[in-house]
């Protein structure tokens, strides 16, 4: 732990603006077996009061009420009492309720991320029933308020406000990956909010406590961790992914292009250096090792993805943000320059399959989408190469795919690096697009247009339905895709 990080970090809590939402329940009345479904209109994050009382006869037993909330409607049909998934159903948002005494004000006291609340009377006597006057969210953001929406049609400029409502729900105390789940701040999904967060909401202030939150929380040897934890106290979650520490580097790069802020870049350079330091441990003779451990690099979470190729996309596109940082803070590039060369000599050699056109990855040779959008974004080769590998991959037998919106951001990214503006466009317009056909009121976690009941985790009751990493076309539509 580094003390002065720390309260660096914590001198730059934000304070949350809270904001009352209310919905007149019309008298709602609740028998045994019966429930209402409230729709707040949009999403939010935030507690939940409620007003009941009860009808009939003298309440002659404690009412026993769930309550059940959800991001999107689809989630209120959703059976959760079967639910099987491989990460804790704690993360469903429902309670169950005993209230002794009607009427009463009831505060559900966690924080919720909702549109909808369905609250369902699961045991009363026959004699009363309860009433539903009326639901109060007392919703909290640390974002500025209103953007000027973007984009050059309706639909885009929808999708710019559901982007916009995305990022501004994640921004808490800290830039959270989504207020339904994990509530935290990670670190691949920083530098997309952060990058975002530059052309839109300009809270800079809140990137650079997540700089110091990450930065103050490295582990012994000066790794960083893939996730901070801030409750009950701040600290390193103890798990690292290769890609993740190495995002801190463009992180902040970004920041200091965006701020001029130089004594957090100059303060912060040896830790973002350490985790190229730390990561090239995992070379042999400038490949990367592939591993089999489940987590050891992220890039998206097609779980059939192997990482090899891509992890080391990953490392050269860093380096190149550091000699970008270093030369503009004046610092010697020589060696990292050097290292960069070496690195995707040993890239093209290695994962570059001449005959497909292609970046292969794994023993067997695995064709995919992020293997291939990485190693165009990390250039290894020239732009006008890489826009064929791109063409190619789209036409690659069982070419292995995308299932979120954080590598499709990648992928929007590496098409408009090697001038495929059109079709850049079309995919954000095809793939958020499609989740704002879908309803959404936010952006989600995950997102496979082929599979829409896909979730890594087993059951897709626990997907995030508002997550910050698929806020970036707020981001492509401001810096690439619309004529001020
Ligand atoms: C999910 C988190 C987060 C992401 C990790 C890899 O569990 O919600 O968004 O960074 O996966």
């Amino acid at each position: 732990m580094n003390k002065k990080f720390l309260s660096k970090a914590k001198q730059l809590k934000p304070q949350l603006t809270q904001t009352l939402v209310e919905i007149d329940a019309k008298k709602t009345s609740l028998n045994e077996g019966d429930s209402a479904v409230f729709d707040f209109g949009n999403h939010y994050v935030g507690s939940l009061t409620v007003q009941l009382t009860s009808a009939g006869s003298p309440q002659d037993a404690p009412a026993l009420i769930k309550f059940k909330f959800c991001e999107i409607a689809k989630e209120l049909d959703e059976d959760t009492s079967t639910y099987n998934g491989w990460i804790s159903k704690s993360w469903l948002q429902e309670e169950l309720i005993h209230v002794d005494t009607l009427p009463c004000v009831l505060k559900l006291k966690r924080r919720y991320a909702f549109r909808y609340v369905k609250i369902q009377a699961v045991g009363l006597s026959s004699k009363f029933s309860i009433v539903i006057n009326n639901l109060t969210a007392e919703t909290v953001t640390s974002a500025p308020e209103s953007i000027e929406l973007c984009g050059s049609t309706e639909r885009e400029s929808k999708i710019d406000k559901i982007a916009l409502r995305t990022l501004s729900e994640c921004m808490q105390y800290e830039f959270e990956d989504g207020p339904k789940r994990d509530k935290r701040l990670w670190l691949g999904d920083l530098r997309l909010q952060a990058l975002t967060n530059y052309f839109t909401f300009k809270h800079n202030d809140l990137v650079k406590r997540c700089l110091y939150l990450f930065a103050g929380t490295c582990g012994k040897d000066g790794e960083l961790s893939q996730a901070v934890f801030t409750k009950p106290k701040v600290v390193g979650d103890d798990a690292y992914m290769f890609d993740y520490s190495l995002l801190f580097i463009p992180v902040l790069q970004e920041y200091y292009e965006a701020t001029g802020d130089r004594q957090t870049a100059e303060e912060l350079l040896p830790i973002a250096l350490k985790q190229l330091t730390l990561a090239n441990a995992n070379f042999e003779n400038n490949v990367i090792k592939d591993s089999d451990r489940l987590g050891w690099c992220f890039l998206d979470w097609n779980l059939a993805l192997n990482k090899q190729c891509g992890a080391q996309g990953v490392y050269i596109y860093c380096a190149k943000y550091a000699v970008k940082l270093m030369s503009a803070l004046g610092k010697d590039t020589t060696a990292i320059e050097n290292d960069i060369a070496l690195k995707t000599k040993g890239a093209i050699a290695h994962f570059y399959d001449k005959e497909k056109g292609v970046f292969v990855s794994g023993k067997d040779r695995q064709v995919s989408y992020a293997a291939n959008i990485w190693m165009c974004l990390a250039g290894v080769l020239s732009a006008a190469e890489n826009a064929k590998v791109l063409d190619k991959v789209k036409c690659a037998e069982n070419a292995v795919g995308l299932v979120t919106p954080y590598a499709y951001h990648y992928y929007v990214q590496a098409l408009i690096d090697c001038g495929k503006i059109t079709e850049a466009r079309k995919v954000i317009n095809n793939y958020w697009g499609a989740m704002a056909d879908d309803g959404a009121d936010t952006f989600y976690e995950m997102f496979d247009p082929n599979n829409p009941d896909f979730s890594a985790y087993g059951a897709k009751a626990v997907n995030s339905y508002c997550h910050a990493w698929s806020c970036t076309p707020s981001y492509f539509l401001r810096k690439y895709l619309t004529e001020n």
